[in-house]
Protein backbone atom coordinates (compact mmCIF):
# COMPACT_ATOMS: atom_id res chain seq x y z
CA UNK A 1 0.00 0.00 0.00
CA UNK A 2 0.74 3.53 -0.32
CA UNK A 3 1.57 4.41 3.67
CA UNK A 4 5.09 1.50 2.97
CA UNK A 5 7.85 3.46 2.00
CA UNK A 6 8.85 3.73 -1.58
CA UNK A 7 12.13 1.15 -0.32
CA UNK A 8 9.47 -1.87 1.25
CA UNK A 9 7.23 -1.41 -2.46
CA UNK A 10 10.05 -2.16 -4.47
CA UNK A 11 11.75 -4.44 -2.07
CA UNK A 12 15.09 -2.44 -1.70
CA UNK A 13 15.79 -3.14 -5.57
CA UNK A 14 17.15 -1.10 -8.45
CA UNK A 15 16.97 -2.80 -11.36
CA UNK A 16 20.18 -3.07 -13.22
CA UNK A 17 21.10 -3.69 -16.25
CA UNK A 18 24.97 -5.93 -17.62
CA UNK A 19 27.76 -5.73 -14.65
CA UNK A 20 30.32 -4.51 -16.94
CA UNK A 21 28.20 -0.94 -17.49
CA UNK A 22 29.46 1.77 -15.85
CA UNK A 23 26.18 3.08 -14.91
CA UNK A 24 26.58 0.05 -12.54
CA UNK A 25 29.80 1.18 -11.01
CA UNK A 26 28.31 4.21 -10.20
CA UNK A 27 25.01 3.25 -8.44
CA UNK A 28 27.29 0.66 -6.47
CA UNK A 29 29.04 3.89 -5.47
CA UNK A 30 25.86 5.77 -5.00
CA UNK A 31 24.25 3.33 -2.48
CA UNK A 32 27.44 3.87 -0.27
CA UNK A 33 27.96 7.34 -0.94
CA UNK A 34 24.22 7.77 0.22
CA UNK A 35 24.28 5.12 2.71
CA UNK A 36 21.54 3.10 1.36
CA UNK A 37 22.36 -0.15 3.20
CA UNK A 38 19.00 -1.96 2.69
CA UNK A 39 19.34 -1.83 -0.95
CA UNK A 40 20.26 -4.16 -3.79
CA UNK A 41 21.85 -3.34 -7.18
CA UNK A 42 20.17 -6.50 -9.38
CA UNK A 43 22.20 -7.11 -12.94
CA UNK A 44 20.75 -8.03 -15.67
CA UNK A 45 20.85 -6.37 -19.29
CA UNK A 46 19.08 -3.76 -21.07
CA UNK A 47 16.48 -5.61 -22.50
CA UNK A 48 15.30 -7.08 -19.24
CA UNK A 49 15.19 -3.73 -17.58
CA UNK A 50 13.32 -1.99 -20.02
CA UNK A 51 10.88 -5.31 -20.00
CA UNK A 52 10.49 -5.29 -16.43
CA UNK A 53 10.08 -1.42 -16.33
CA UNK A 54 7.04 -2.07 -19.61
CA UNK A 55 5.25 -4.56 -16.96
CA UNK A 56 5.76 -2.20 -14.21
CA UNK A 57 4.82 0.83 -16.04
CA UNK A 58 1.46 -0.76 -17.26
CA UNK A 59 0.07 -1.61 -13.72
CA UNK A 60 1.09 1.70 -12.12
CA UNK A 61 3.77 0.07 -10.18
CA UNK A 62 6.73 1.86 -8.25
CA UNK A 63 9.87 0.67 -9.67
CA UNK A 64 13.61 1.78 -9.75
CA UNK A 65 16.06 1.48 -12.27
CA UNK A 66 19.40 2.24 -13.86
CA UNK A 67 18.34 4.48 -17.09
CA UNK A 68 20.29 6.95 -19.18
CA UNK A 69 19.37 9.33 -22.15
CA UNK A 70 19.68 8.87 -24.79
CA UNK A 71 16.82 6.67 -24.21
CA UNK A 72 13.47 6.03 -26.32
CA UNK A 73 11.93 5.36 -22.70
CA UNK A 74 11.80 8.65 -22.03
CA UNK A 75 9.61 9.12 -25.25
CA UNK A 76 7.59 6.23 -24.72
CA UNK A 77 6.99 6.68 -20.54
CA UNK A 78 6.40 9.67 -17.82
CA UNK A 79 9.96 9.36 -16.00
CA UNK A 80 11.77 11.50 -13.94
CA UNK A 81 15.90 11.33 -12.89
CA UNK A 82 16.50 11.31 -9.08
CA UNK A 83 18.41 14.29 -7.73
CA UNK A 84 21.36 13.19 -7.67
CA UNK A 85 23.14 16.08 -5.05
CA UNK A 86 26.35 14.32 -4.24
CA UNK A 87 26.76 14.04 -8.15
CA UNK A 88 27.78 10.43 -7.92
CA UNK A 89 26.85 9.89 -11.78
CA UNK A 90 29.07 13.17 -12.82
CA UNK A 91 28.15 16.23 -15.11
CA UNK A 92 28.28 16.90 -18.44
CA UNK A 93 28.76 13.49 -19.45
CA UNK A 94 29.84 12.41 -23.66
CA UNK A 95 29.69 9.85 -25.86
CA UNK A 96 33.44 8.82 -27.14
CA UNK A 97 34.28 7.46 -30.48
CA UNK A 98 37.71 5.47 -29.74
CA UNK A 99 39.80 4.08 -32.37
CA UNK A 100 42.72 1.68 -32.32
CA UNK A 101 46.33 2.85 -32.31
CA UNK A 102 47.13 2.89 -36.35
CA UNK A 103 43.78 2.87 -37.82
CA UNK A 104 44.53 6.31 -38.51
CA UNK A 105 47.53 5.19 -41.04
CA UNK A 106 45.81 1.54 -42.18
CA UNK A 107 42.01 3.21 -42.74
CA UNK A 108 42.69 6.50 -43.39
CA UNK A 109 38.90 6.94 -45.32
CA UNK A 110 37.02 5.24 -42.12
CA UNK A 111 39.38 7.08 -39.42
CA UNK A 112 38.41 10.59 -41.03
CA UNK A 113 35.03 9.56 -41.23
CA UNK A 114 34.43 8.25 -37.61
CA UNK A 115 36.34 11.25 -36.51
CA UNK A 116 34.08 13.22 -38.04
CA UNK A 117 30.49 11.99 -36.62
CA UNK A 118 28.74 13.67 -34.56
CA UNK A 119 24.98 14.10 -33.98
CA UNK A 120 22.37 14.92 -31.53
CA UNK A 121 20.19 13.10 -29.19
CA UNK A 122 17.18 13.41 -30.84
CA UNK A 123 18.39 12.64 -34.16
CA UNK A 124 19.49 9.22 -32.19
CA UNK A 125 16.33 9.11 -30.69
CA UNK A 126 14.73 9.07 -34.39
CA UNK A 127 16.21 5.29 -35.06
CA UNK A 128 15.84 4.24 -31.63
CA UNK A 129 12.09 4.69 -31.23
CA UNK A 130 11.80 2.99 -34.90
CA UNK A 131 13.66 0.07 -33.41
CA UNK A 132 11.56 0.38 -30.41
CA UNK A 133 8.55 0.43 -32.94
CA UNK A 134 9.76 -2.77 -33.95
CA UNK A 135 11.86 -2.25 -37.33
CA UNK A 136 15.10 -4.36 -37.65
CA UNK A 137 17.93 -2.16 -36.36
CA UNK A 138 19.53 -2.34 -40.23
CA UNK A 139 16.81 -1.28 -41.65
CA UNK A 140 15.76 1.92 -38.77
CA UNK A 141 18.91 3.17 -39.83
CA UNK A 142 19.24 2.61 -43.53
CA UNK A 143 16.34 4.78 -43.38
CA UNK A 144 17.40 7.45 -41.29
CA UNK A 145 20.49 7.89 -43.18
CA UNK A 146 18.48 8.35 -46.44
CA UNK A 147 16.19 10.52 -45.00
CA UNK A 148 19.49 12.83 -43.78
CA UNK A 149 21.50 12.33 -46.47
CA UNK A 150 22.59 15.96 -45.99
CA UNK A 151 24.05 14.78 -42.74
CA UNK A 152 25.54 11.71 -44.09
CA UNK A 153 27.38 13.66 -46.53
CA UNK A 154 28.89 16.29 -44.26
CA UNK A 155 30.67 13.21 -42.72
CA UNK A 156 31.57 11.42 -45.80
CA UNK A 157 32.54 14.87 -47.45
CA UNK A 158 35.49 14.24 -50.18
CA UNK A 159 36.30 10.53 -49.18
CA UNK A 160 37.01 8.33 -51.40
CA UNK A 161 34.89 4.90 -51.38
CA UNK A 162 37.63 1.25 -50.54
CA UNK A 163 37.09 -1.73 -52.28
CA UNK A 164 35.90 -3.70 -49.51
CA UNK A 165 38.28 -3.76 -46.67
CA UNK A 166 37.27 -5.08 -43.91
CA UNK A 167 36.63 -2.95 -40.42
CA UNK A 168 35.55 -4.11 -37.22
CA UNK A 169 33.39 -2.18 -34.53
CA UNK A 170 32.68 -3.01 -31.11
CA UNK A 171 29.62 -1.65 -29.30
CA UNK A 172 27.56 -3.13 -26.44
CA UNK A 173 23.89 -4.10 -26.65
CA UNK A 174 22.82 -0.93 -24.55
CA UNK A 175 19.46 1.07 -27.22
CA UNK A 176 21.82 4.19 -27.62
CA UNK A 177 24.48 2.33 -28.73
CA UNK A 178 22.87 -0.72 -31.26
CA UNK A 179 21.21 2.61 -32.99
CA UNK A 180 24.26 4.69 -33.28
CA UNK A 181 26.66 1.08 -34.56
CA UNK A 182 24.15 -0.17 -36.85
CA UNK A 183 24.41 3.85 -38.76
CA UNK A 184 28.30 3.65 -39.02
CA UNK A 185 28.15 0.39 -40.28
CA UNK A 186 25.07 1.42 -42.70
CA UNK A 187 27.32 4.61 -43.76
CA UNK A 188 31.03 2.93 -43.99
CA UNK A 189 29.17 -0.58 -45.60
CA UNK A 190 26.72 1.54 -47.74
CA UNK A 191 28.65 5.05 -48.89
CA UNK A 192 32.37 3.66 -48.16
CA UNK A 193 32.76 0.78 -49.67
CA UNK A 194 33.79 -1.23 -46.42
CA UNK A 195 32.49 -4.49 -44.95
CA UNK A 196 31.69 -4.40 -41.61
CA UNK A 197 31.31 -6.67 -38.95
CA UNK A 198 29.64 -4.99 -35.95
CA UNK A 199 30.81 -6.95 -32.97
CA UNK A 200 28.70 -7.11 -29.91
CA UNK A 201 30.60 -7.54 -26.73
CA UNK A 202 30.24 -6.62 -22.94
CA UNK A 203 31.84 -3.04 -21.68
CA UNK A 204 35.02 -4.65 -20.32
CA UNK A 205 35.87 -6.39 -23.86
CA UNK A 206 34.58 -3.60 -26.02
CA UNK A 207 37.63 -1.30 -24.42
CA UNK A 208 40.24 -4.29 -24.39
CA UNK A 209 39.31 -4.89 -27.94
CA UNK A 210 40.30 -1.53 -29.21
CA UNK A 211 43.01 -1.03 -26.91
CA UNK A 212 45.11 -4.51 -28.28
CA UNK A 213 43.82 -3.69 -31.75
CA UNK A 214 41.48 -6.74 -32.13
CA UNK A 215 38.62 -4.31 -32.68
CA UNK A 216 39.34 -1.46 -34.85
CA UNK A 217 36.64 1.72 -33.15
CA UNK A 218 33.65 1.90 -31.31
CA UNK A 219 31.42 4.84 -30.79
CA UNK A 220 29.97 3.52 -27.34
CA UNK A 221 32.68 4.91 -24.78
CA UNK A 222 30.36 7.44 -22.29
CA UNK A 223 33.11 9.94 -20.50
CA UNK A 224 34.62 11.63 -18.33
CA UNK A 225 32.57 9.51 -15.66
CA UNK A 226 30.95 6.41 -17.20
CA UNK A 227 33.48 4.71 -18.38
CA UNK A 228 36.78 6.32 -16.45
CA UNK A 229 38.07 3.16 -14.96
CA UNK A 230 38.43 1.60 -18.28
CA UNK A 231 39.90 4.91 -19.87
CA UNK A 232 42.31 4.60 -17.17
CA UNK A 233 42.98 1.23 -17.44
CA UNK A 234 44.04 1.38 -21.15
CA UNK A 235 45.04 5.25 -21.48
CA UNK A 236 47.72 5.47 -24.19
CA UNK A 237 46.55 2.76 -26.20
CA UNK A 238 43.51 4.01 -27.74
CA UNK A 239 43.16 7.13 -30.23
CA UNK A 240 40.32 9.17 -28.31
CA UNK A 241 38.47 10.66 -31.35
CA UNK A 242 36.46 13.10 -29.63
CA UNK A 243 32.65 13.08 -28.73
CA UNK A 244 30.16 11.62 -31.00
CA UNK A 245 27.55 13.38 -28.85
CA UNK A 246 27.14 15.86 -26.19
CA UNK A 247 25.21 16.29 -23.33
CA UNK A 248 24.14 13.03 -22.33
CA UNK A 249 23.37 12.08 -18.61
CA UNK A 250 22.65 8.40 -16.51
CA UNK A 251 21.18 8.24 -12.90
CA UNK A 252 18.73 6.33 -11.32
CA UNK A 253 15.15 7.42 -12.84
CA UNK A 254 11.32 6.11 -11.18
CA UNK A 255 8.23 6.57 -12.95
CA UNK A 256 6.39 10.25 -13.04
CA UNK A 257 4.05 8.88 -10.43
CA UNK A 258 6.22 7.91 -7.56
CA UNK A 259 6.71 10.39 -5.20
CA UNK A 260 9.88 10.57 -4.44
CA UNK A 261 12.45 13.31 -5.98
CA UNK A 262 15.99 12.47 -4.87
CA UNK A 263 18.49 9.25 -4.48
CA UNK A 264 18.30 10.83 -0.70
CA UNK A 265 14.56 9.90 -0.57
CA UNK A 266 15.53 6.36 -0.70
CA UNK A 267 17.07 6.28 2.88
CA UNK A 268 13.32 7.01 3.93
N1 LIG B 1 24.90 3.10 -20.42
C1 LIG B 1 24.53 3.38 -21.77
C2 LIG B 1 26.30 2.67 -20.52
C3 LIG B 1 26.87 3.57 -21.49
C4 LIG B 1 25.75 3.68 -22.49
C5 LIG B 1 24.76 4.32 -19.66
C6 LIG B 1 24.06 2.04 -19.94
C7 LIG B 1 27.11 2.41 -19.26
O1 LIG B 1 26.56 2.58 -18.17
O2 LIG B 1 28.25 1.99 -19.33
Amino acid sequence: SNSESFGKQVKYEIIGIDPGAGIMKATNKALQEYELTDWKLIEGSGAAMTATLAKDMKNKKPIIITGWTPHWMFSKYDLKYLDDPKKVYGEAEEIHTLARKGLKEDQPVAYTFLDRFEWSSDEMGEIMTAIEDGEQPEAAAKKWADDHSDRVNEWIKDLKPVNGKAIKLGYVAWDSEIASTNLLKYILENKLGYKVTALQVEAGPMWTGVAKGDIDATAAAWLPLTHADYYEKFKGKFDDLGANMTGVKTGLVVPSYVDINSIEDLKK
